[in-house]
């Protein structure tokens, strides 16, 4: 019975670990997460004079996050990081996304890849 439970929990850390290290990687499974769609903040993220458009995003706190940069994203504006939240993909097009759920309130700072484009993530 005990070796069951030690089993259970084995496989339930490797699962979290797993999906925690899915984002900023380019292994989404598909891009099938484990959640369903609804569950999602959907943002969609455009450029505007050599910036993210809007660069002010705010979402809810432990819920979370799909952020699809559209076609007028180019070059490194594609590599999208929050330092903070260890968020750091490189989405190839529109149909890529860039998920991760935000644990803490706060305000964190997007950036592309270079740090040329940059923004806010407001965590509510
Ligand atoms: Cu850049």
């Amino acid at each position: 019975m005990k070796k069951i439970i030690l089993v259970l929990i084995l496989i339930c850390i490797v699962g979290v670990t797993a999906f925690l290290f899915s984002n900023g990687s380019d292994t989404n499974i598909d891009g099938n997460s484990i959640k369903s769609d609804e569950e999602f903040q959907e943002v969609v993220l455009g450029m505007k004079n050599y910036n993210y458009y809007p660069n002010e995003i705010s979402v809810n706190v432990g819920e979370p996050v799909r952020i699809t940069l559209d076609s007028s994203v180019k070059g490194c504006y594609r590599g999208f990081t929050i330092n903070e939240l260890n968020v750091r993909k490189y989405s190839k097009s529109p149909e890529d996304y860039i998920e991760f759920t935000p644990m803490e309130k706060g305000t964190y700072r997007f950036a592309c890849s270079m740090g040329m484009g940059t923004g806010k993530l407001i965590v509510k």
